[in-house]
């Protein structure tokens, strides 16, 4: 990989996204930083910023790092996105031409595993329906409908059993309820039972937690097979990327009564969600909010400045993603 030399130069970076006070701030005098919170923002910066940029923080999901983008900044060593999931960004291009990819692993797993769980028992136990009917009043006349889902007669099969994924199985397991999963290979950190096909573990039980990365390998992964396999009782809690589910599969099975229930915090065209499930009384739905606590997103912005600290210091990343490993300097 090119290395970040250490000089008494300037070091120019772009914020490419959102600016929080974190990323602002968190740089000394050493740097220079640029700012473009879209595409376009970056197209209107001169080519002779352009040309001078070492390093980029991209800071949501939604902005993408692709090609076209990455190579308008001739210079760029570093790319350190914010977000544990990297799909936004060209890495394959990164490697091509030595940039290193950084993400933010870890700080946001325990985040985000409550927030599944959380998202789990809300779509079981109904407690967004239940919390509008006492809101309405309801309450006075009659007692809340006993809910037909529960978690005391599930089985969970997690697909995806990384990081987040057996942070979300050690909740099960304090709640006493089975676990397997699905990945492409068994995972040496935990004795579930691991099934190598999807289909087979869907139809082995009622409850699917997705938490794999998004991209080509898993693009609809879930789709009209899958849901088919779940079966009637079957819950879908997706807290990976929207593009892992067939949206539209997703939706024919819970009006069709293939599956009972889901619960997403993702989409496939965010911030926009199919009319047809904001219509559901059997979805929860979250605006993408697994690590969007202010002590866990800070902890983000913190890692994706500590990268390029790290970086333009002379020292090697701190979190580079597989595609781009430090091979030193
Ligand atoms: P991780 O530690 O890299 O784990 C990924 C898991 O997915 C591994 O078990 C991996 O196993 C499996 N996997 C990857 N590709 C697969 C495929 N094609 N088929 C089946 N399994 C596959 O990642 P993590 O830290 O747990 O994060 C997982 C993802 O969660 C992120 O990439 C991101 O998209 C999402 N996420 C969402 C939120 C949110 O706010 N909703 C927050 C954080 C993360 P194998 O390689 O053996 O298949
Ligand atoms: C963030 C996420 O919401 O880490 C991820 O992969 O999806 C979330 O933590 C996202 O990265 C914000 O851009």
């Amino acid at each position: 990989m090119a290395a970040g030399s250490i000089s008494s130069e300037k070091i120019d970076l772009l914020i490419y996204g959102p600016v929080r006070p974190i990323l602002e701030n968190g740089f000394s005098d050493h740097f220079v930083v640029h700012k473009a919170e879209t595409r376009g923002d970056l197209e209107r910066l001169t080519p002779a910023i352009r040309e001078k940029i070492r390093g980029v923080a991209v800071t949501y999901h939604t902005v993408r790092a692709d090609k076209e983008s990455l190579s308008q900044l001739p210079k760029i060593e570093m790319v350190a996105s914010f977000g544990v999931g990297y799909d936004h960004i060209d890495a394959k291009y990164a490697a091509e031409h030595n940039i290193i990819v950084t993400n933010t692993p870890d700080v946001l797993t325990e985040e985000v595993a409550d927030v599944a769980m959380g998202l789990l028992i809300s779509t079981l136990r109904e407690f967004i329906k239940a919390d509008r009917y006492v809101r309405s009043g309801l309450w006075q006349t009659q007692n809340y409908p006993l809910s037909v889902g529960s978690l005391r007669d599930r089985k969970v099969g997690i697909v995806g059993m990384g990081r987040i994924g057996q942070a979300i199985a050690r909740r099960l397991d304090a709640s006493l309820v089975p676990v397997v999963y699905h990945s492409r290979n068994p995972s040496k950190d935990v004795s579930y039972k691991h099934y190598p096909d999807l289909i087979e573990m869907a139809k082995a039980v009622d409850t699917l937690m997705v938490i794999v990365p998004g991209g080509a390998s898993t693009n609809k992964m879930i789709n009209a097979e899958v849901f088919k396999a779940l079966g009637p009782r079957g819950v879908l809690v997706n807290v990976a990327r929207g593009s892992v589910v067939d949206e539209p599969a997703l939706v024919q099975a819970l009006k069709s009564g293939t599956i009972l229930a889901a619960g997403l915090d993702v989409f496939a065209a965010e911030p926009t969600v199919p009319d047809e499930l904001k219509a559901m009384q059997n979805v929860v739905l979250l605006p993408h909010i697994g690590s969007a606590s202010v002590v866990t997103r800070n902890a983000m912005d913190q890692l994706v400045v500590d990268n390029l600290k790290s970086w333009f210091s002379g020292k090697a990343p701190l979190t580079p993603v597989a595609e781009t490993p430090f091979k030193g300097r």
